[in-house]
């Protein structure tokens, strides 16, 4: 891993010089050139069910039935592999690395985080890497464990991945240590993955997967901030060009995913048709470079898994109250009756729709009025390379508040800001700006 050892290094001297005001020019040089995934002039056939496997469930890393002797195997015969085979888990982390737009030198792929490629690429991803593993081990239903940290008592690390091949030495969430904590960078606050997870459920496709240029509030927050809080500011899970050199990074998407196939199997929910407009992508399944369209891979029955349980959604807000709004500033608030509606429900959701963002790292939302600022909520981009970290995106956020905060919300003149702490190479926190945002509703019981 020079990689790594190569920006610890440089992290240390620049934090040493006092370069603590230009952490995005620090980070900027610190990631070396990587190449194209695939080799030139290789091969490409398209996908098709004519390599459809058996339909097996994923079940949860905390399943007493999971085989891992079998994934441990799998893993140390990839990690064994040099990192010029495809199978390799250096290049399997390096076509994480260059499909976030992570490579320098390079002319890059367009990111697929940050809009509604995410759920369609990792889904993809994630079936080409078990493909990969069974083949390792001559098991074609060998299934990826899913970590379900939304569920209380699987809030730690499977135990399972601080041993031999599964571990990986960079993590900063310790064995037994709840992966619901408190970020050093984000003052204090932590993501209430219990509570809220379940509630994304409820909410239509844009509002958890985006569209073709929105994140949806899946990536933004439980994704992202489970990575950030497995990972740390150094560790792989903490950088997306890293991520994917460690194998927790399979089973947490495997629990992303879970999350869509939780809400593609829920009430009457379809996928938006726009997923069939996005470009195939290729990947190598072990043998042959392959293209899979979105289509091919919707329902998951096509790629030979499905899940042993959904993530239930409590359905809890019934009713939606759209707030009426310039940029930053709330112009109008409800009628009285609704105020009243508000301040009577046990708590509220609040769902702001393609909120600007710069860069990457742990963003806290306040509502500000009269000189005081109460937080709103948190959403987290995991840092990622040269060309995203200078970036403005847009994500769709969710967030659970209480009724005292939503009637802050509900009040003309109050204002939204936004606040970055940058996480992943320097703890830099950075001074409060006007959010923008194209919507705000507030929803109650
Ligand atoms: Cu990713």
């Amino acid at each position: 891993m020079t990689k790594r050892r190569t920006f610890l290094a440089l992290g240390a001297s620049a934090l040493a010089a006092g370069a603590v005001g230009s952490p995005l020019v620090a980070g900027a040089q610190l990631i070396p050139p990587c190449t194209p995934p695939m080799p030139a002039g290789a091969k490409v056939t398209p996908f098709s069910t004519r390599y459809r496997q058996r339909v097996i469930a994923r079940v949860s890393a905390f399943d007493a039935s999971y085989d891992w002797t079998r994934l441990t195997n799998a893993y140390a015969k990839m990690r064994a592999l040099p990192s010029s085979d495809p199978r390799s888990l250096a290049a399997q982390q390096n076509v994480h690395a260059w499909f976030c737009q992570q490579c320098a030198g390079e002319p890059p792929p367009a990111d697929i985080h940050g809009r509604w490629t995410f759920f369609v690429w990792h889904r993809a991803f994630l079936y080409f890497h078990e493909r990969i593993l069974g083949q390792l081990v001559g098991d074609t239903t060998l299934r990826l464990p899913y970590w379900d940290w939304e569920k209380s008592g699987h809030q730690t690390l499977p135990s399972q991945y601080y041993q031999g091949a599964l571990n990986d030495s960079t993590r900063e969430l310790q064995p037994g240590q709840n992966v619901q904590r408190h970020l050093p960078c984000c003052g204090g606050w932590y993501y209430d993955l219990i509570n809220d997870v379940p509630q994304e459920i409820a909410l239509n496709f844009t509002g958890i997967g985006g569209d073709a240029t929105t994140a949806g509030d899946v990536e933004v927050n439980p994704h992202g901030y489970v990575h950030m809080s497995v990972g740390g500011a150094n560790g792989d899970m903490g950088n997306l060009e890293l991520a994917a050199g460690d194998p927790i990074f399979f089973a947490h998407h495997a629990n992303v995913d879970r999350l869509w196939y939780s809400w593609e199997h829920y009430g009457s929910n379809v996928d938006p048709a726009g997923l069939s407009s996005i470009p195939a992508f290729t990947f190598y399944d072990g043998s042959a470079w392959r293209s899979i369209k979105a289509t091919q891979m919707i329902p998951t029955t096509k790629l030979g898994y499905t899940y042993d349980t959904k993530v239930a959604p409590p359905l809890r807000f019934t009713h939606y109250f759209p707030i009426e709004l310039l940029p930053a500033q709330i112009v109008k608030g409800p009628p009285p009756e609704t105020v009243r509606a508000l301040a009577a429900s046990p708590e509220v959701a609040v769902s702001l729709s393609r909120i600007q963002y710069t860069g990457a790292g742990a963003f806290t939302v306040s509502v500000k009025n009269a000189g005081k600022a109460t937080v709103v909520g948190t959403f987290f981009v995991v840092p990622h390379g040269k060309h995203a970290m200078n970036m403005t995106r847009a994500a769709n956020v969710h967030f659970i508040v209480t009724p005292a905060v939503a009637k802050l919300l509900a009040q003309p003149g109050a204002q939204l800001t936004v606040a970055r702490a940058v996480v992943g190479r320097q703890f830099t926190a950075l001074p409060p700006a006007p959010a923008k945002f194209e919507g705000l509703t507030l929803s109650t019981r």
